[in-house]
């Protein structure tokens, strides 16, 4: 960076999970000046938080870890095939000691604020002491204060936003919430130290990811368990399972190609993606294909075929194919239907991936209930109330989901030019590329709203952000460019290859966190590229070979350089 502009950091990342952790480690390499700033009190991000009993990754561990060093994937071995949380969190823990990555992360601390300076062409990052736990206000936690890095601010010639897709909470509030004198838990803010649900009536509310392997953890040890599914999910057996001696090995020795793969798949793992739409096939290919990839288990299901997403009678096939699995797993048949989603094409919602959770509603101590037509209406001081009936508890979780994508964004104070973020955003998520919005220079962000992120496996999507990041600064500091930013018009352009894409299939069709729909008076837009991990990969790079196109560089002197 030129001396002429000097800043406290040349690049301050907000959030040390996967992606900050990563972009840490990589600017650091390059001899950039960095700061990451977390308001937890460890690394992990989504893996430091999510810590509620069952909760597991989707995503088969072999693909959802880092490939950008070798030594590190020959060195770890997963014990299971979709590993648990703690040992994603010591994944990032043995990570973050390997390269040295605390010394350079300021831990509870939250970035509240960030305003660019046109004079300076510097950020200015405002920020406060978290707590302990409870940062993101679960109500109960505790308020113990650790001030590390919080309170002051800096300045930094670019930051990276790396907070993450799933990252603040969505608390709906009932009435009496108050009153209620048992425990109330959080999926997403799990108490560090556990909570034992032993002997206990527990009610869950919410059966997305979070809910269903939540319910599956505690339904044998609970002594009542009351489920409010507000809508049913399609959920795709894991068929997890230890990984032996030889497969480890088998996979050390394929990582190159295993990677190579992931990066060439639309989903970021080698899914088998179908080559031809199901209208092509007979009845009985259809139902060979569907046996193994059921037999396989995963979210490639839905890849069988190329039309899956396209053709709303292709995609009935497969999500009927699913719901004959829950009338075959669960005994009660007015029950199998009720957890049978009918009123969203398969996959428009994020689909799950369990271990067991359908055979759970067997147990005659689980009770499900409709909360679309009996809704929770209030917490009472022993439990709550839903659909005019008293259900009394010793526990409420909450399983009820994040605002996605935008959430952890906008609620950072983010102003440049007299513009604020969240106006700028307020009818949805207007990017370029998903890495800069027009308007805010030198701020970029890591899987943001606009590139494939949720709809793939997030290690394959960070690490070509954070390299992609990378590449930019280096470029920038050797022209001796010190701000970039998106134009406008390559913005408009993106938004509208966005929402084409997304139109052209069915994916705007499920009322789905995708679409903000599950966040009152969120602005309805359709906000990953839904066009497929390999092929966004493919438009970056040519914009980027084609001299930055959509972007337009600065240099020190606020000089525009073509
Ligand atoms: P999700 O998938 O958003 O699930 C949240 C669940 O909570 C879902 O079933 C919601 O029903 C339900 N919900 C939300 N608010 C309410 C109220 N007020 N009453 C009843 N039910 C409610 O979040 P998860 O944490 O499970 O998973 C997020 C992602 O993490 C997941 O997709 C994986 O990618 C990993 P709804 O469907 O909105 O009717």
């Amino acid at each position: 960076m030129s001396t002429d502009c000097s800043t406290d950091y040349d690049v301050v990342i907000v959030g040390a999970g996967f992606a900050g952790m990563y972009q840490l480690h990589r600017l650091r390499e390059a001899g950039f000046r960095v700061r990451v700033f977390d308001a937890a009190t460890e690394v992990g991000g989504t893996w430091y938080w999510n810590r509620y009993p069952g909760a597991r990754v989707d995503i088969e561990s072999t693909h959802y870890s880092y490939s950008f060093d070798e030594e590190l994937q020959q060195e770890w071995d997963w014990s299971e095939r979709y590993a648990a949380q703690p040992e994603i969190l010591a994944y990032a823990r043995h990570v973050a000691d390997r390269f040295d990555l605390r010394r350079d992360i300021a831990f509870s601390t939250r970035v509240e604020g960030l305003d660019w300076d046109e004079t300076t062409q510097t950020w200015t990052v405002r920020t406060s002491p978290a707590t302990a736990q409870g940062v993101q206000g679960a109500p109960g936690a505790p308020a113990e204060e650790i001030p590390h890095g919080g309170g002051q601010t800096w300045t930094a010639r670019f930051v990276v936003l790396a907070t993450g897709c799933l990252s603040v909470p969505q608390r709906p509030q009932f009435p009496g919430m108050e009153d209620f004198a048992g425990e109330l838990c959080y999926t997403s803010d799990w108490p560090h130290d556990g909570v034992d649900l032993t002997g206990r009536r527990v009610a869950v509310i919410g059966t997305g990811s979070s809910g269903i392997q939540t319910i599956t953890a505690i339904a044998e040890q609970t002594a009542a368990l009351e489920v409010f599914q507000r809508t049913p999910n399609f959920a795709i057996p894991a068929h997890n399972r230890t990984l032996t001696d030889e497969e480890r090995a088998a996979v050390k020795r394929d990582y190159a190609q295993i990677r190579a793969a992931d990066r060439a798949s639309g989903l970021g793992f080698a899914t088998y993606d179908g080559t031809t739409p199901l209208t092509d096939h007979s009845a009985e290919e259809v139902e060979r294909e569907l046996d193994a990839r059921w037999a396989r288990g995963g979210l490639g299901y839905s890849r069988a075929f190329t039309d899956v997403m396209t053709n709303a009678e292709s995609n009935e096939v497969l999500a009927e194919y699913a719901r004959e699995q829950i009338r075959a797993r669960v005994d009660d048949p007015e029950l199998a239907e009720l957890l049978s989603p009918r009123s969203y094409p398969l996959a428009s919602k994020r689909m799950c991936v369990d271990t067991g959770y359908f055979e759970v509603y067997n147990l005659p101590h689980v009770h499900l209930h409709d909360a679309s037509t009996h809704p929770v209406e209030r917490f009472t001081e022993t439990g709550l109330r839903a659909g005019g009936e008293d259900f009394e508890v010793d526990v409420i979780v909450l399983a009820t989901g994040f605002d996605a994508m935008t959430g952890a964004i906008t609620q950072i104070d983010i102003t440049a030019g007299g513009l604020s973020l969240a106006q700028k955003w307020e009818h949805g998520p207007r990017t370029y590329l998903g890495l800069m919005t027009a308007g805010f220079p030198n701020l970029l962000t890591v899987t943001g709203p606009q590139s494939p992120s949720v709809l793939t496996n997030m290690l394959v999507s960070i690490e070509f952000h954070v390299d992609w990041i990378t590449r930019l600064l280096t470029t920038m500091r050797e022209r001796g460019l010190t701000r970039v930013e998106a134009r406008p018009e390559a913005e408009d352009d993106w938004v509208q290859v966005n929402n084409d894409i997304a139109g052209a299939s069915l994916m705007p069709q499920g009322a789905s966190w995708y679409m903000g729909a599950n966040i009152p008076g969120k602005e309805r837009v359709f906000m990953p590229f839904a066009g497929g991990s390999h092929t966004y990969i493919g438009l970056v790079e040519g914009f980027t070979a084609a001299n930055h196109h959509g972007f337009r560089f600065a240099d020190c002197s606020g000089e525009q350089v073509p």
